[in-house]
This record gives C-alpha cells, sequence and structure tokens, in this order.
C-alpha cells in the first residue's frame, strides 16, 4: 500500500506527459495523496471543525460550542464523521439540522459561507454534506456517522468549507416550497465552523463511537 501511495505523484506525472499540454482547466483522473499527512498518519487524513456561536445570535437561540471531525482513509475510503457539541437546552424539544456549506469564510459570520456545497448541481437533501436532523440529550449532541459522497481530497475535498448548525429541523426536500429542495427550510444558521485538517489526536480522544448509521437524511 505505502509503496502504491509513493508512486502516485510519478503516475500523475506519467499521465499529464502522455496527455501532452497541461489544459487551463485540467481534471485529475486521480486525486492525489494529501501531503504530508497520508505519509504521517498512515494513509489517512483527519480533519475538525471547531463550532462557535454565530455573532448575531437571536438570544432565543442556545450557544452552542464543540467540535465535528472527521476522518478518511486515502484513497478509497468512506468519510466517518463524529459529532460533539454542547450548550443545548437540558431538556429540548428541537431537532437541529446540519449541513457543509460552500465556503469557509467567516468574513460577515454565517453569511459569507454561501450555500449547501452543492458540486454536482442536485436538489437538497441529495448534497455530499447533508448531514441531516440531530437531537440533543442533557445539553449535548454526540453523533457518530458515515458521509459516503464527501471527500476530505480531491476535486469535491471538504476541507475549507463549513459545517453550519441550523435553528430547525431539516424537512429533508419533502417541503412543499423551492426553498425545500434548496436547503431543507433548517431556518437560522445558529453555530458554525471551517473545516481544517488536523492530527490523529482529537478523533482518538472522543469516546469510542455509540451509534452508527449511514449519512444524509437518515437520521433522527
Ligand atoms: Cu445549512
Ligand atoms: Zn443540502
Amino acid at each position: 500500500m505505502e509503496k502504491i501511495i509513493l508512486q502516485f505523484p510519478l503516475i500523475l506525472l506519467v499521465l499529464h506527459i502522455q496527455g501532452g499540454q497541461f489544459s487551463d482547466n485540467p481534471v485529475l483522473p486521480i486525486a492525489e495523496a494529501p501531503q504530508p499527512e497520508v505519509m504521517e498518519f498512515n494513509n489517512t487524513i483527519y480533519a475538525t471543525c471547531e463550532v462557535t456561536p454565530v455573532h448575531n445570535l437571536p438570544p432565543s437561540q442556545p450557544e452552542i460550542f464543540g467540535q465535528v471531525l472527521f476522518k478518511q482513509l486515502f484513497p478509497n475510503g468512506t468519510l466517518e464523521v463524529k459529532i460533539n457539541l454542547r450548550g443545548l437546552p437540558a431538556i429540548d424539544n428541537q431537532v437541529r439540522a446540519m449541513h457543509i456549506h460552500q465556503y469557509g469564510d467567516l468574513s460577515q459570520g454565517c453569511v459569507t459561507v454561501g450555500s449547501h456545497y452543492n458540486p454536482h448541481h442536485v436538489d437538497h437533501p441529495g448534497h455530499p454534506g447533508d448531514l441531516g436532523n440531530f437531537a440533543s440529550k442533557q445539553g449535548v449532541i454526540r453523533q457518530f456517522l458515515t458521509l459516503p459522497e464527501a471527500k476530505l481530497f480531491g476535486a469535491h475535498s471538504i476541507l475549507g468549507r463549513s459545517v453550519v448548525v441550523h435553528e430547525k429541523e431539516d424537512d429533508l426536500g419533502m417541503g412543499s416550497d423551492e426553498e425545500s429542495k434548496r436547503s431543507g427550510n433548517a431556518g437560522k444558521r445558529i453555530a458554525v465552523c471551517v473545516i481544517g485538517i488536523t492530527t490523529p489526536s482529537l478523533w482518538q480522544k472522543t469516546e469510542p463511537r455509540q451509534d452508527v448509521e449511514e449519512g444524509t437524511g437518515s437520521q433522527r
């Protein structure tokens, strides 16, 4: 396996030479191994997203803090996600949506993070980062899940994009209006973070996973 990884840059180079000139918009046939992390961390890429409340949080909304952690084996692993959030009401009847949004730009808070990351121009909830709905228990949301359509490497990497926590439940595209198929009518953005690459330590520090569920809309 290690040998294959080492050969990746060479294969890409050969493909480029065979293809003649570099085009203006090259589409690489295989994702290049993220370096140096793939070598350092046993072919695995780790990312973290440090969740904080938005600056203009309405007083009625909880101040949510915590982390969303990501792990993926290069090049064919399924993206694993650990959500670990606190600051929710002790007694909480509200289910909240979470999605990966396109930009990691917090210059105007959650406004500049854009819409749901949607590289294939499909309807919600078919976006690669549609995490689903999450209920809290004793003030925390703790969940393990997989996101089969999302990647930490390659042309559609989610690195540098954002995770948004919404005030309300995602209707998962079942609503009667247009917005349902764009964003799931999940209401205001109440907490946000930018996804960045990291070491394995945060992933390893968190407790063993509890519930395992398939990604994209199957969470309750
Ligand atoms: Cu969202
Ligand atoms: Zn979506």
